[in-house]
């Protein structure tokens, strides 16, 4: 028996820790996985590791997992082979867009597509050649307004700035919870630690949320804010920032800051209390706070851009940083010097260049928002979608309104799903088509190391042998793009693996063939343990995109969703409102049968305040039927003293079991699906992002 060490990065989340794998080959040379741990040497993660990556090995193994291509006949599935499918995907696709137009083909692109580099490589070699309009991915239904308050101010939508978390001495956290998330637009490995090192260097970590999270327990200050009220905050924060002369210049070169300082003038404090239910003095006591520390940082993530006024939050954590001097500085918000600079080497992006059918909805960056993708399917008309390719999604699951999506899927004439697995939605599917599992694949995080606390690079071969008449996501492309250009004439242009892609980028990159480092495949190889790059420096004025490279402070769109602030109404107070959750146990739709991960009690109930159970006469433990405007659910509800009153919270990705999908999924996982309650028509109406938090829901006795 001969044992093997393999060190690799993790791709299960954006934390990319680095991973010691040991592989064991039996008699007859076949690989078996058998110890998965924290790699101690990983200059980035330095040995951190969660129970995702163990669950690594479930997922090779499990024998639900589809290997390969998939025909759906009735309710039941045959293989196939890899040609005939092909083939069959081109035919069908290129009559409904020969019959329909090519708008008639919708694309949904799930979260994994930004884990494996393949997808992110050659995605566009086969969904390009389909040239639809109809585009959509989990952006929409995540971090849509990252992207674009920083295309508005930057000039790019991948110009994110990072939590400089090493070395900030205050970090103001709203609407993220790292301790279980392990981090989001902050690819931050071991967020615990660094965190505990900010209190330990005497610095203060303060975490708005409307339920005391795993993070606010953590935290010096924990802040609970009606859901959806972050936009009041940090308005009255930025505005006490003016009033109170508590800014500090930073030395870059702006437009537009006396402009937003007279639109801010009339958002005090005071008058923003009653919209976010945080007292006027603690608004006013946390700006000072923030301004007087040496280095500080806000932080803004998942729960405040899955809201209402999502872009506009984004802009106005954007605007604090920048108006305390904390843009673009060491200990405050950094961009990263990426080996592979997507940045420097794409065209910023565009906004509303088109929109959605039946809504009217703005593209950005050529994709709708993913909340509009039901209406086109469903709505009659010129431009109906007819047809629709999933690659590594569940937006049954994953999106509002998910029953009403399936509604639409059961319509459709065609559907193709690249997936591991029959799903919620891939069941609705004439074909999946499966590809090799991740640790048979190489990988180069292309995505996450843009949003890294340092500058880090690493690229691993496969370390299980591809099995035979296994495809990796890529090579599917290229099948994909090859007969449906044979049969449509389109030209298409030869491509190479992503690795060599890899190659190019990153040699053109700031740390390749132009600099000291020399970066290639070849350095890197010769850096098992990831190769560090160094911290984060201040480079943002370097790599602004924006006309004049000058920081917009004021752009008009923001600008007029200030007004459109202004003019909304008061929440409503008796309403009680739903958000959501996430346990570093469970991940989105699609790891509930990974038996290493899930094991325990599960942790699908809903969270509600011991006094929110008592006024509907409810119990702890008990059975409620919760409802919104969308639909209904049954469920398991628990009193928490961690929820604001008010407030009730969900995770979502469960609802497994439904149709008899999924069976592999014990029941006990199963529960039940929050975005069979979230409503596709709550939304940031400036970028279409839905707003899956503030969700308001009635909770009965089942
Ligand atoms: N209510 C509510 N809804 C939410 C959220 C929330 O907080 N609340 N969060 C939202 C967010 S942030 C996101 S990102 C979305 C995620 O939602 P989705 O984009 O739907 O992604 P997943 O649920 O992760 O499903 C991933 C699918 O990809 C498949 N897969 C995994 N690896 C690979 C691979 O290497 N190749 C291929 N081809 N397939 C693969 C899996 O089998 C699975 O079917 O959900 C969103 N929905
Ligand atoms: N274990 C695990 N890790 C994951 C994932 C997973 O499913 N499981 N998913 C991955 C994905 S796709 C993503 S995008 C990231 C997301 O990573 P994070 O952004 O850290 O997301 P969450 O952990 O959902 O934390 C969001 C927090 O926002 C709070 N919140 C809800 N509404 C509001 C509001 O209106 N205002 C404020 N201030 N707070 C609010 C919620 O209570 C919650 O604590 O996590 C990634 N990592
Ligand atoms: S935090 Fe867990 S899932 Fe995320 S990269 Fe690290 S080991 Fe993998
Ligand atoms: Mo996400």
């Amino acid at each position: 028996m001969i044992k093997t060490l393999h060190h690799r990065a993790c791709h299960l989340c954006e934390a990319i820790c680095g991973l010691a794998i040991e592989t064991q080959a039996d008699e007859a040379g076949h690989l078996a996985i058998t110890s998965i741990k924290g790699d101690p040497l990983d200059t980035f993660s330095r040995g951190h590791i969660c129970p995702k990556a163990v669950a690594l090995q479930d997922i090779q193994n499990d024998p639900d997992r589809l290997r390969q291509p998939m025909r759906r006949v009735g309710n039941d599935w045959q293989a196939i082979g890899w040609q005939e499918a092909f083939d069959e995907v081109a035919r069908r696709l290129w009559d409904i867009q020969q019959r329909h137009g090519q708008n008639a083909v919708a694309i949904y692109q799930g979260n994994p597509s930004v884990h494996n580099y393949g997808l992110m490589t050659h995605g566009n070699y086969f969904l390009g050649l389909l040239k639809t309009r109809n585009r959509y991915s989990a952006t929409s239904v995540d971090q849509l307004p990252h992207h674009l308050s920083s295309f508005l101010m930057y000039g790019h939508g991948l110009l994110l700035p990072i939590p400089d978390i090493d070395h900030t001495d205050f970090m103001l956290i709203l609407g993220g919870n790292p301790l279980a998330s392990n981090g989001s637009i902050m690819t931050v490995p071991d967020v615990e630690k660094r965190l505990k090192a900010i209190q330990a260097r005497s610095g203060k970590v303060v975490v708005v949320d409307p339920r005391r999270s795993e993070t606010a327990a953590m935290a010096d200050q924990h802040l609970f804010i009606r859901p959806g009220g972050d936009a009041a905050l940090l308005l009255g924060l930025l505005n006490t920032l003016f009033e109170e002369g508590l800014g500090r210049d930073s030395g870059l070169p702006v437009d537009g800051l006396a402009e937003v300082r007279r639109a801010v003038a009339g958002f005090s404090a005071e008058a923003m209390s009653p919209r976010c239910g945080v007292p006027a003095q603690v608004i006013r006591q946390l700006a000072r706070d923030f301004a007087a520390a040496d280095k500080a940082v806000c932080y803004g993530r998942m729960g405040v851009s899955t809201q209402a006024f999502g872009t506009l939050c984004h802009w106005l954590v954007q605007l604090i940083n920048l108006v305390t001097g904390n843009l673009d500085r060491v200990g405050g918000a950094l961009c990263t010097t990426p080996a592979v600079d997507l940045v420097a080497s794409t065209a910023g992006g565009h906004f509303n260049a088109w929109q959605s059918r039946v809504s009217g909805l703005p593209e950005y960056g050529g994709e709708l928002p993913v909340s509009a993708l039901a209406e086109e399917m469903l709505v009659e008309g010129d431009g109906q979608v007819r047809a629709l390719i999933t690659v590594a999604g569940n937006p049954v699951l994953s999106t509002p309104n998910g029953r009403q999506l399936e509604q639409a899927l059961d319509g459709l004439e065609f559907m193709l799903s690249i997936d591991l697995y029959i799903n919620e939605t891939t069941r609705y599917a004439d074909l999946i088509l499966p590809s090799t599992s991740a640790l048979e694949n190489d990988h180069y995080d292309t995505t996450f190391n843009l949003f890294a606390v340092r500058n880090v690079s690493r690229f691993n071969r496969a370390i299980l042998p591809k099995p035979e008449g296994a495809l990796h996501d890529w090579e599917i492309f290229v099948g994909l793009a090859e007969a449906f250009a044979a049969l449509s004439g389109k030209a298409l242009k030869p491509t190479l693996p992503p690795a060599q892609l890899i190659e190019r980028g990153l040699r053109a990159g700031p740390w390749g063939d132009s600099s000291e480092v020399g970066l290639s495949l070849a350095t890197l190889a010769e850096h098992p343990h990831g190769l560090d790059l160094g911290p984060l420096q201040p480079n943002l004025a370097a790599r602004l995109k924006t006309p004049g490279q000058r920081i917009q402070a004021a752009p008009p769109l923001l600008m007029a969703d200030l007004q459109r602030f202004a003019e909304q109404a008061p929440p409503a107070p008796d309403e009680l409102v739903m958000v959501g959750r996430r346990h570093v146990r469970s991940n989105n739709s699609w790891m509930h049968n990974y038996h290493r991960l899930v094991k325990g009690k599960p942790r699908h109930q809903l969270l509600m305040h011991p006094d929110d159970l008592a006024s509907r006469g409810l119990l702890d433990g008990q059975q409620v039927r919760v409802t919104s405007r969308v639909g209904s659910i049954e469920v398991q509800v628990l009193g928490s003293s961690e929820m604001m009153p008010g407030v009730v919270s969900l995770p979502h990705g469960f609802g497994h079991g439904r149709h008899g999908v999924r069976l592999g999924i014990a029941q006990a996982q199963a529960g039940a699906s929050a975005n069979d309650l979230t409503d596709e028509r709550l939304m940031d109406r400036l970028s279409g992002n839905a707003a899956l938090n503030g969700v308001p829901v009635r909770v009965v006795a089942a």
